[in-house]
């Protein structure tokens, strides 16, 4: 069994280190004007083995942030980590929660509930949560780039705001203190293919550099960085971003963690919860097994879990979280099993439905955060265009799927679909769509017309979906559909 030490690690890096301890201004600046920083160079300023990573203050406003920050902490003002309620969120939060709180910052952290909360640092959040607690400071992760009006009226209450965000740039940008995001045009980093948790532990990096330099740490101890490597891990691969640069090097080694014997007490509880084997394990059963709990996470209970379960150091209390996150898998699995059965036992009595090029289908009992799953699956099995939705509200919400060679976006916004939506958003592959209940049968009639012409304009297309339709797969019939 392979035993990762950090300080063996960190040894390889240190023979060729030249600088000397008291490093001069200008040895220091290198950090602020070089974009790559080199093995060791990464390892003498940040104490890290990863090679060649790219220095945290290339990215606009870093400089920035961590001064108020420091700031912050030295004057014992009051700090809140505001997370996304995703996995990305969540491991973020924990991350940032856990260097705080190890430097004796007075630090909180917040995450919106996904079922009731709108997204981001909302205006109604902030008015809700945030008015008179004396907060000084809201450190946003994984999200805050289009939340103007939030930040607007934490502006009102005297709370500073800094953004940390990997979402794409909206042309009105909130008017915060500092805003940390790679996709931004005039940002150097080339660090867009970070998720948020890569940004959260970047601005840990950079903090920790800047309060050695301030001597910070002859009075508290240094958090060690790469013990976050694993939460970075979980959060990037849930995320889903590319798997390169930077994120490459710290994914390798955050997976090395999670396989070594000293895992964080939550990571162990979770593994002996869904009980895999991580010894024999590869890349593909982490990310099956455990990073899969943490996304069911966000959609079907509440992100907070997953900071709980990564901050804890008390076994006890790990297994019990880890106990609970994965009976909501159990339940979340089952659910969508139950709606592919459903789509499927629908087929079985209206096979005249099964000769259409889209699946449009809806049912009171369905559970919103699962259907993008099922239609995902759906999807792939009858290879052609799926929407899913719920309709226990008036307001019904669902989840569109797409399949090669059918760009969903535009299939929506282009085609008389959208006159019957109240609302959708997505990409080419995957969609949210929001609809009166008494539209449903009009959209689904405009839907099948879009998916039609498409495939009319594409010759080569209609082919292999005829081919499809007549080679006479069957809709699935029995609950075991090989879903993991
Ligand atoms: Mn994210």
């Amino acid at each position: 069994m392979e035993k990762i030490n950090s300080s063996d690690l960190c040894l390889k890096h240190k023979k060729n280190v030249n600088f000397t301890s008291n490093e001069s201004p200008v040895v220091a600046s290198i950090l602020f004007r070089r974009r790559l920083i080199a093995g060791d160079e990464s390892q003498f300023f940040f104490k890290l083995p990863f090679g060649q990573i790219t220095s945290p203050y290339i990215l606009k406003h870093m400089s920035k942030s961590v001064k108020r920050i420091y700031k912050a902490v030295s004057m014992a003002e009051k700090i809140l980590i505001f997370g996304d309620y995703d996995s990305d969120g969540a491991t973020s939060v924990s991350i940032l929660y856990d260097f705080f709180k190890k430097i004796g910052a007075d630090v909180s952290w917040f995450i919106p509930d996904r079922k009731k909360d709108a997204y981001g640092l909302s205006a109604e959040i902030v008015a809700g949560q945030f008015r008179n607690k004396d907060i000084d400071l809201i450190i946003t992760v994984d999200c805050g780039i289009n939340s103007v009006q939030g930040v607007q009226l934490a502006a009102e209450y005297g709370i500073d705001v800094i953004i940390t965000d990997h979402h794409e740039v909206p042309a009105d940008l909130p008017k915060a203190f500092a805003i940390i995001n790679p996709k931004q045009k005039d940002c150097m980093s080339q660090l867009d293919h970070l998720a948020g948790v890569g940004l959260a532990y970047y601005l840990a990096m950079a903090l920790t550099y800047y309060f050695r330099q301030k001597g910070f740490w002859d009075k508290f101890l240094e958090p060690d960085l790469m013990e976050y490597c694993d939460i970075f891990a979980i959060g990037t691969l849930a995320d889903l971003v590319p798997v390169k640069g930077d994120n490459k090097n710290m994914l390798n080694f955050g997976y090395k963690m999670i396989k070594s014997v000293e895992r964080r007490a939550g990571i162990q509880a979770m593994i002996d919860e869904c009980g895999f084997d991580i010894i024999n394990g590869n890349v593909i059963d982490v990310t099956s097994n455990l990073v899969k709990r943490f996304q069911v996470a966000g959609r079907v209970c509440h992100a907070n879990i997953i900071v709980d379960l990564l901050t804890t150091e008390d076994v006890f209390k790990a297994a019990k979280i880890a106990k609970e996150l994965n009976s909501y898998y159990i339940k979340w699995k089952n659910e969508q099993e139950r709606i592919v059965f459903d789509v499927c036992e629908y087929f079985k009595k209206h096979p005249d439905e099964t000769i259409k090029n889209t699946i449009v289908l809806w049912n009171k009992s369905w559970h919103e955060g699962v259907l993008g799953k099922a239609a995902s699956f759906l999807a792939d099995k009858f290879d052609k265009p799926v929407v899913l939705i719920s309709n226990k509200n008036v307001l019904a919400k669902g989840s569109a799927r797409s399949v090669k060679g059918f760009n969903l976006f535009q299939l929506l916004a282009d085609n008389n679909c959208a006159k019957y939506l109240k609302e959708f958003g997505g990409h080419a592959m995957a969609a949210g769509i929001v609809c009166e209940s008494n539209n449903m049968v009009k959209f689904r009639n405009e839907f099948e017309i879009a998916v039609t012409n498409e495939i009319e304009k594409h010759y080569v297309l209609m082919h292999k979906i005829t081919d499809f339709k007549f080679r006479g797969r069957k809709p699935c019939e029995n609950r075991s559909f090989g879903l993991s």
